[in-house]
């Protein structure tokens, strides 16, 4: 009994092009990803938060050495603000709840928020 061939699987609907002698036509399609907005993690001063507890904060959470640490804190201290790091959105958001959660357990009035970077 002569059976018939196996039928080939349905291509999806994506799959290329094939011309009669069986080549592949691959069609070039080039994907342009926009890289992600960044956000700066911005600093506030206070007149109240020991200026020791900023340095450590900044080493804890932005992974600073203890010089930079207290540079940025020293910019913060007579400017009024500095930015800590820069990051994606959700990492941003999660130094910032790092460290009002660790002033608001030490007693601090210490604030942070992020924004986003201007390009
Ligand atoms: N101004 C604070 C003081 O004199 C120190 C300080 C620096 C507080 C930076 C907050 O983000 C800050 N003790």
């Amino acid at each position: 009994m002569a059976s018939n061939p196996p039928t080939p699987p349905a291509k999806p609907a994506h799959w290329p092009a094939t011309d009669d002698g069986g080549a592949v036509l691959l069609e070039r399609r080039t994907q342009r990803v926009k890289p992600p907005q960044l956000y700066q993690v911005v600093m506030l001063n206070d007149d109240y938060t020991p200026m020791e507890f900023v340095v450590y904060v900044i080493q804890q959470f932005f992974n600073r050495d203890m010089e930079t640490a207290t540079h940025i804190m020293l910019k913060i201290h007579l400017d009024g603000r500095g930015v800590c790091g820069v990051y994606t959105k959700d990492v941003a958001a999660t130094k910032v709840d790092q460290v009002m959660d660790a002033a608001g357990k030490a007693g601090h009035p210490l604030q942070c928020v992020s924004e986003p970077v201007e390009s």
